[in-house]
Protein backbone atom coordinates (compact mmCIF):
# COMPACT_ATOMS: atom_id res chain seq x y z
CA UNK A 1 0.00 0.00 0.00
CA UNK A 2 1.24 3.36 -0.99
CA UNK A 3 2.53 5.39 2.13
CA UNK A 4 0.13 8.07 3.35
CA UNK A 5 1.19 11.76 2.93
CA UNK A 6 2.42 13.00 6.48
CA UNK A 7 -0.72 15.03 8.13
CA UNK A 8 1.78 17.38 10.08
CA UNK A 9 4.95 16.92 8.32
CA UNK A 10 6.05 20.59 8.62
CA UNK A 11 8.74 22.32 6.57
CA UNK A 12 10.33 25.69 7.91
CA UNK A 13 12.43 27.85 6.33
CA UNK A 14 15.00 30.71 8.49
CA UNK A 15 13.69 34.25 7.29
CA UNK A 16 14.76 36.29 10.24
CA UNK A 17 16.22 36.86 13.48
CA UNK A 18 15.26 39.68 16.21
CA UNK A 19 16.09 40.23 19.93
CA UNK A 20 15.87 42.42 22.50
CA UNK A 21 17.87 42.59 25.47
CA UNK A 22 15.97 43.29 29.26
CA UNK A 23 17.28 43.68 32.84
CA UNK A 24 14.54 41.95 35.09
CA UNK A 25 15.21 42.40 38.81
CA UNK A 26 15.44 39.66 40.73
CA UNK A 27 12.78 38.83 43.41
CA UNK A 28 15.94 37.56 45.79
CA UNK A 29 19.39 38.87 44.51
CA UNK A 30 21.81 35.51 43.50
CA UNK A 31 24.99 36.05 45.93
CA UNK A 32 27.53 33.21 45.03
CA UNK A 33 31.52 32.44 46.23
CA UNK A 34 32.28 34.08 42.84
CA UNK A 35 30.17 37.22 42.71
CA UNK A 36 26.63 38.44 43.35
CA UNK A 37 24.03 39.53 40.58
CA UNK A 38 20.69 41.67 41.62
CA UNK A 39 19.91 41.40 38.28
CA UNK A 40 19.11 38.95 35.42
CA UNK A 41 20.18 40.30 32.09
CA UNK A 42 18.19 38.35 29.02
CA UNK A 43 18.15 38.44 25.70
CA UNK A 44 14.96 37.58 24.28
CA UNK A 45 15.39 35.73 21.01
CA UNK A 46 12.61 35.44 17.96
CA UNK A 47 13.41 32.89 14.77
CA UNK A 48 10.64 33.90 11.93
CA UNK A 49 10.05 31.48 9.74
CA UNK A 50 8.82 31.80 5.79
CA UNK A 51 5.73 29.75 6.85
CA UNK A 52 4.50 32.27 9.38
CA UNK A 53 5.55 30.37 12.66
CA UNK A 54 7.70 32.24 15.65
CA UNK A 55 10.47 30.14 17.45
CA UNK A 56 11.15 31.97 20.77
CA UNK A 57 14.31 31.39 23.39
CA UNK A 58 15.89 33.31 25.65
CA UNK A 59 19.68 33.52 27.24
CA UNK A 60 20.68 34.43 30.02
CA UNK A 61 23.62 36.96 29.67
CA UNK A 62 25.58 37.04 33.42
CA UNK A 63 27.12 40.13 32.52
CA UNK A 64 24.56 42.78 31.36
CA UNK A 65 26.75 43.43 28.12
CA UNK A 66 26.82 39.85 26.65
CA UNK A 67 23.22 41.03 25.46
CA UNK A 68 24.68 43.79 23.18
CA UNK A 69 26.98 41.41 22.01
CA UNK A 70 25.72 38.09 20.96
CA UNK A 71 23.04 40.02 18.67
CA UNK A 72 26.11 40.43 16.61
CA UNK A 73 26.83 36.83 16.21
CA UNK A 74 22.84 36.55 15.70
CA UNK A 75 24.07 38.44 12.61
CA UNK A 76 25.95 36.44 11.58
CA UNK A 77 23.70 32.85 12.71
CA UNK A 78 21.37 34.57 10.09
CA UNK A 79 23.48 35.74 7.33
CA UNK A 80 24.24 31.48 7.46
CA UNK A 81 21.64 30.22 7.76
CA UNK A 82 18.84 32.56 6.00
CA UNK A 83 16.70 30.49 3.65
CA UNK A 84 17.68 26.87 5.10
CA UNK A 85 15.27 24.39 5.88
CA UNK A 86 14.69 24.73 10.12
CA UNK A 87 16.51 20.97 10.74
CA UNK A 88 18.90 21.89 14.03
CA UNK A 89 21.02 19.37 14.25
CA UNK A 90 21.96 20.22 9.95
CA UNK A 91 22.38 23.98 11.30
CA UNK A 92 24.09 23.36 14.61
CA UNK A 93 26.83 21.18 12.29
CA UNK A 94 26.76 24.40 9.51
CA UNK A 95 26.93 27.05 12.39
CA UNK A 96 29.84 25.20 13.68
CA UNK A 97 31.93 25.10 10.73
CA UNK A 98 30.86 28.88 10.39
CA UNK A 99 32.95 29.35 13.78
CA UNK A 100 35.37 26.61 14.11
CA UNK A 101 38.27 29.60 13.60
CA UNK A 102 36.58 31.90 15.97
CA UNK A 103 36.06 28.61 18.41
CA UNK A 104 32.21 27.82 19.65
CA UNK A 105 32.41 29.03 23.19
CA UNK A 106 31.14 32.01 25.09
CA UNK A 107 28.79 34.31 23.33
CA UNK A 108 29.31 32.47 20.28
CA UNK A 109 28.26 29.20 21.50
CA UNK A 110 25.41 31.56 23.14
CA UNK A 111 23.82 32.82 20.00
CA UNK A 112 23.96 29.29 18.40
CA UNK A 113 21.81 28.13 21.05
CA UNK A 114 19.77 30.08 21.34
CA UNK A 115 19.19 29.84 17.58
CA UNK A 116 18.61 26.24 18.17
CA UNK A 117 16.25 26.52 21.28
CA UNK A 118 14.15 28.97 19.13
CA UNK A 119 14.08 26.34 16.19
CA UNK A 120 13.35 24.13 18.10
CA UNK A 121 10.17 25.56 19.48
CA UNK A 122 9.09 26.41 15.69
CA UNK A 123 8.96 22.74 14.97
CA UNK A 124 7.25 22.40 18.29
CA UNK A 125 4.67 24.57 17.37
CA UNK A 126 4.20 23.89 13.82
CA UNK A 127 3.40 19.98 14.65
CA UNK A 128 1.04 21.51 17.37
CA UNK A 129 2.74 19.44 19.77
CA UNK A 130 4.88 20.21 23.49
CA UNK A 131 8.92 20.33 22.70
CA UNK A 132 8.68 17.32 25.42
CA UNK A 133 6.36 15.24 22.36
CA UNK A 134 8.22 16.46 19.43
CA UNK A 135 11.63 14.94 21.37
CA UNK A 136 10.05 11.13 22.62
CA UNK A 137 8.35 12.86 25.82
CA UNK A 138 5.48 13.17 26.99
CA UNK A 139 4.05 16.17 29.52
CA UNK A 140 4.28 15.47 33.04
CA UNK A 141 5.68 16.38 36.31
CA UNK A 142 9.12 16.86 37.01
CA UNK A 143 10.73 17.05 40.44
CA UNK A 144 12.25 20.90 41.15
CA UNK A 145 14.20 22.42 43.44
CA UNK A 146 14.48 25.94 44.58
CA UNK A 147 17.37 27.64 43.16
CA UNK A 148 16.83 31.35 44.04
CA UNK A 149 18.74 32.97 46.81
CA UNK A 150 20.15 31.30 49.81
CA UNK A 151 23.30 33.08 49.15
CA UNK A 152 26.41 33.58 51.18
CA UNK A 153 24.89 34.99 54.93
CA UNK A 154 24.56 35.05 57.75
CA UNK A 155 22.98 31.98 59.21
CA UNK A 156 20.05 33.55 60.88
CA UNK A 157 19.18 35.28 57.75
CA UNK A 158 19.65 31.83 56.03
CA UNK A 159 17.33 30.34 57.94
CA UNK A 160 14.61 32.60 57.58
CA UNK A 161 14.87 32.55 54.12
CA UNK A 162 15.20 28.84 53.91
CA UNK A 163 11.63 28.46 55.01
CA UNK A 164 9.89 31.00 52.79
CA UNK A 165 11.82 28.90 49.55
CA UNK A 166 10.83 25.83 50.76
CA UNK A 167 6.80 26.91 50.36
CA UNK A 168 5.82 24.39 47.56
CA UNK A 169 9.36 23.14 47.12
CA UNK A 170 10.72 19.86 48.57
CA UNK A 171 14.65 20.97 48.29
CA UNK A 172 16.56 23.95 47.47
CA UNK A 173 20.24 24.80 46.78
CA UNK A 174 22.51 26.58 48.85
CA UNK A 175 25.67 28.32 48.10
CA UNK A 176 28.49 27.76 50.35
CA UNK A 177 32.16 28.97 50.16
CA UNK A 178 32.71 30.76 53.12
CA UNK A 179 35.95 32.18 54.00
CA UNK A 180 36.15 28.78 56.76
CA UNK A 181 34.37 25.11 56.71
CA UNK A 182 33.04 26.07 60.37
CA UNK A 183 31.27 29.32 58.34
CA UNK A 184 30.02 26.64 55.68
CA UNK A 185 28.96 24.00 58.79
CA UNK A 186 27.13 27.11 60.28
CA UNK A 187 25.24 27.99 57.40
CA UNK A 188 24.64 24.39 56.04
CA UNK A 189 23.36 23.72 59.71
CA UNK A 190 21.20 26.88 60.30
CA UNK A 191 19.19 26.43 57.19
CA UNK A 192 18.96 22.33 58.02
CA UNK A 193 17.67 22.71 61.54
CA UNK A 194 14.93 25.53 60.11
CA UNK A 195 13.63 23.02 57.12
CA UNK A 196 13.93 19.29 59.02
CA UNK A 197 15.08 16.47 57.38
CA UNK A 198 12.99 15.93 54.96
CA UNK A 199 13.60 18.62 52.60
CA UNK A 200 16.56 17.90 50.39
CA UNK A 201 19.43 20.69 50.11
CA UNK A 202 21.84 20.50 46.98
CA UNK A 203 24.97 22.31 47.74
CA UNK A 204 27.03 24.84 45.72
CA UNK A 205 30.39 26.01 45.72
CA UNK A 206 30.98 27.57 42.46
CA UNK A 207 34.00 26.55 41.73
CA UNK A 208 35.66 28.27 44.93
CA UNK A 209 37.75 25.93 46.74
CA UNK A 210 41.51 24.03 45.87
CA UNK A 211 41.16 19.75 45.63
CA UNK A 212 42.76 20.33 48.77
CA UNK A 213 40.31 22.14 50.59
CA UNK A 214 37.87 20.34 48.57
CA UNK A 215 38.59 17.57 50.13
CA UNK A 216 38.32 18.56 53.78
CA UNK A 217 35.21 20.69 53.61
CA UNK A 218 33.63 17.02 51.38
CA UNK A 219 34.68 15.18 54.17
CA UNK A 220 32.70 16.98 56.39
CA UNK A 221 30.33 17.51 54.25
CA UNK A 222 30.22 13.98 53.85
CA UNK A 223 28.22 13.98 57.30
CA UNK A 224 25.25 16.06 56.53
CA UNK A 225 23.52 13.90 54.19
CA UNK A 226 23.42 16.99 51.59
CA UNK A 227 22.18 15.75 47.87
CA UNK A 228 25.13 16.90 45.98
CA UNK A 229 27.93 18.97 46.70
CA UNK A 230 28.10 21.53 43.18
CA UNK A 231 31.53 22.51 41.48
CA UNK A 232 33.56 22.69 44.55
CA UNK A 233 36.73 22.90 42.03
CA UNK A 234 37.32 24.43 38.16
CA UNK A 235 34.65 22.97 36.39
CA UNK A 236 37.07 21.68 33.91
CA UNK A 237 39.77 19.80 36.44
CA UNK A 238 37.78 16.64 35.37
CA UNK A 239 41.44 15.15 37.31
CA UNK A 240 40.39 16.94 40.54
CA UNK A 241 36.71 16.67 40.25
CA UNK A 242 37.36 12.41 39.67
CA UNK A 243 39.30 12.32 42.73
CA UNK A 244 36.53 14.28 44.43
CA UNK A 245 34.26 11.61 43.37
CA UNK A 246 36.48 8.32 44.37
CA UNK A 247 37.23 10.00 47.71
CA UNK A 248 34.37 11.36 49.21
CA UNK A 249 30.92 10.16 49.96
CA UNK A 250 28.78 12.97 49.00
CA UNK A 251 27.87 13.16 45.00
CA UNK A 252 29.95 15.16 43.08
CA UNK A 253 27.30 17.22 40.52
CA UNK A 254 29.06 19.54 37.46
CA UNK A 255 27.97 20.09 34.07
CA UNK A 256 26.92 23.86 34.19
CA UNK A 257 30.00 24.83 32.65
CA UNK A 258 30.27 21.65 30.46
CA UNK A 259 31.16 22.90 26.46
CA UNK A 260 28.92 21.11 24.17
CA UNK A 261 28.39 17.19 24.85
CA UNK A 262 31.59 16.43 24.43
CA UNK A 263 32.86 18.23 26.96
CA UNK A 264 30.54 16.15 29.38
CA UNK A 265 31.69 12.59 27.69
CA UNK A 266 35.08 13.87 28.46
CA UNK A 267 34.37 14.57 32.04
CA UNK A 268 32.04 11.42 32.50
CA UNK A 269 35.37 9.42 31.15
CA UNK A 270 37.08 10.98 33.36
CA UNK A 271 35.24 9.66 36.45
CA UNK A 272 34.80 13.77 37.22
CA UNK A 273 31.04 13.51 38.40
CA UNK A 274 28.79 11.28 39.85
CA UNK A 275 25.39 13.86 39.09
CA UNK A 276 24.84 15.75 35.54
CA UNK A 277 23.13 19.38 35.28
CA UNK A 278 24.00 20.76 31.63
CA UNK A 279 22.99 24.16 30.63
CA UNK A 280 20.75 24.69 27.80
CA UNK A 281 22.97 27.97 26.20
CA UNK A 282 25.99 25.83 26.81
CA UNK A 283 25.67 22.55 26.17
CA UNK A 284 24.37 23.73 22.86
CA UNK A 285 20.43 24.68 23.19
CA UNK A 286 17.72 21.27 22.49
CA UNK A 287 20.18 19.62 19.83
CA UNK A 288 22.95 19.74 22.10
CA UNK A 289 21.08 18.72 25.61
CA UNK A 290 19.36 15.57 23.29
CA UNK A 291 22.98 14.34 23.30
CA UNK A 292 23.78 15.18 26.50
CA UNK A 293 20.62 12.55 28.00
CA UNK A 294 21.75 10.28 25.52
CA UNK A 295 24.85 10.12 27.23
CA UNK A 296 23.64 9.95 30.53
CA UNK A 297 21.67 7.10 29.93
CA UNK A 298 24.54 5.45 28.47
CA UNK A 299 26.44 5.92 32.29
CA UNK A 300 23.35 5.64 33.68
CA UNK A 301 23.86 9.05 35.32
CA UNK A 302 20.87 10.76 36.81
CA UNK A 303 21.04 14.18 34.89
CA UNK A 304 19.67 17.60 36.09
CA UNK A 305 19.18 20.74 34.41
CA UNK A 306 20.91 24.07 35.13
CA UNK A 307 18.64 27.66 34.84
CA UNK A 308 16.00 28.05 31.68
CA UNK A 309 13.36 25.69 33.91
CA UNK A 310 10.64 27.00 31.20
CA UNK A 311 12.55 24.83 28.34
CA UNK A 312 14.57 22.55 30.63
CA UNK A 313 11.55 21.34 31.77
CA UNK A 314 10.40 19.96 28.43
CA UNK A 315 13.62 18.02 28.37
CA UNK A 316 14.09 16.42 31.40
CA UNK A 317 10.81 14.88 30.41
CA UNK A 318 12.23 13.11 27.45
CA UNK A 319 15.48 12.67 29.54
CA UNK A 320 15.43 8.78 30.87
CA UNK A 321 17.50 9.65 33.84
CA UNK A 322 15.89 12.81 34.85
CA UNK A 323 16.69 13.63 37.87
CA UNK A 324 16.24 17.37 39.46
CA UNK A 325 14.73 20.58 37.38
CA UNK A 326 16.66 23.63 38.64
CA UNK A 327 13.92 25.95 38.96
CA UNK A 328 14.53 29.93 39.05
CA UNK A 329 11.76 32.44 38.54
CA UNK A 330 14.10 35.09 36.67
CA UNK A 331 12.58 35.16 33.37
CA UNK A 332 8.73 35.16 34.76
CA UNK A 333 8.44 38.95 34.86
CA UNK A 334 8.67 38.65 31.17
CA UNK A 335 6.47 35.51 30.10
CA UNK A 336 2.98 35.41 29.52
CA UNK A 337 2.37 32.05 31.13
CA UNK A 338 5.06 31.35 33.85
CA UNK A 339 6.19 27.54 34.51
CA UNK A 340 3.42 26.20 37.09
CA UNK A 341 5.16 24.14 40.35
CA UNK A 342 2.52 22.28 42.13
CA UNK A 343 3.54 20.08 45.51
CA UNK A 344 7.48 20.39 44.61
CA UNK A 345 7.15 19.60 41.20
CA UNK A 346 7.30 21.56 37.83
CA UNK A 347 3.90 20.66 35.11
CA UNK A 348 5.26 20.48 32.06
CA UNK A 349 2.80 22.43 29.64
CA UNK A 350 0.19 20.65 27.18
CA UNK A 351 0.63 23.80 25.36
CA UNK A 352 2.20 23.52 21.42
CA UNK A 353 6.03 24.63 21.52
CA UNK A 354 8.21 25.32 24.22
CA UNK A 355 5.76 27.91 26.28
CA UNK A 356 7.56 30.65 25.71
CA UNK A 357 5.65 33.89 25.01
CA UNK A 358 6.32 37.70 25.65
CA UNK A 359 4.29 40.01 27.83
CA UNK A 360 5.03 42.77 25.83
CA UNK A 361 4.30 45.47 28.06
CA UNK A 362 6.59 44.00 30.48
CA UNK A 363 9.05 43.46 28.13
CA UNK A 364 8.93 47.63 27.07
CA UNK A 365 9.43 48.01 31.14
CA UNK A 366 12.56 46.29 31.48
CA UNK A 367 14.04 46.72 27.84
CA UNK A 368 18.18 47.73 28.09
C1 LIG B 1 24.54 29.92 39.25
C2 LIG B 1 23.50 30.16 38.40
C3 LIG B 1 23.42 31.38 37.74
C4 LIG B 1 24.36 32.36 37.93
C5 LIG B 1 25.41 32.10 38.77
C6 LIG B 1 25.48 30.88 39.42
C7 LIG B 1 24.70 28.61 40.01
C8 LIG B 1 23.61 27.62 39.92
O1 LIG B 1 25.91 28.01 39.76
O2 LIG B 1 23.96 26.46 39.68
O3 LIG B 1 22.47 27.94 40.13
MG1 LIG C 1 25.91 25.92 40.08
Amino acid sequence: MAAQPAKSNPILTVRSISSTGVEVPMTIPLGTSRGILTKAALLLIDVDTEEGITGRSYLFCYVREAAFAVPKFLDVVLQTTKGDRVAPVDLWSKLQRRFTLIGVQGIVRMAMSGFDVACWDALAQAANMPLASLIGGKPKQIPAYNSCGLSLAQPKALADEAEKLTKGFRAVKLRLGYPTLKEDIAALHAVRKRIGNEIAIMVDYNQALSVADALARGHALDQEGITWLEEPIRHDDYAGNARLARELKVPIQIGENFSESTAMAAAIAAGAADYVMPDLERIGGVTGFQRAAALAASHGLEMSSHLFPEVSAHLLAATPTCHWLEWVDWAEKILVDPLQIKDGHAIVPERSGNGLRWNKRAVEKYRM
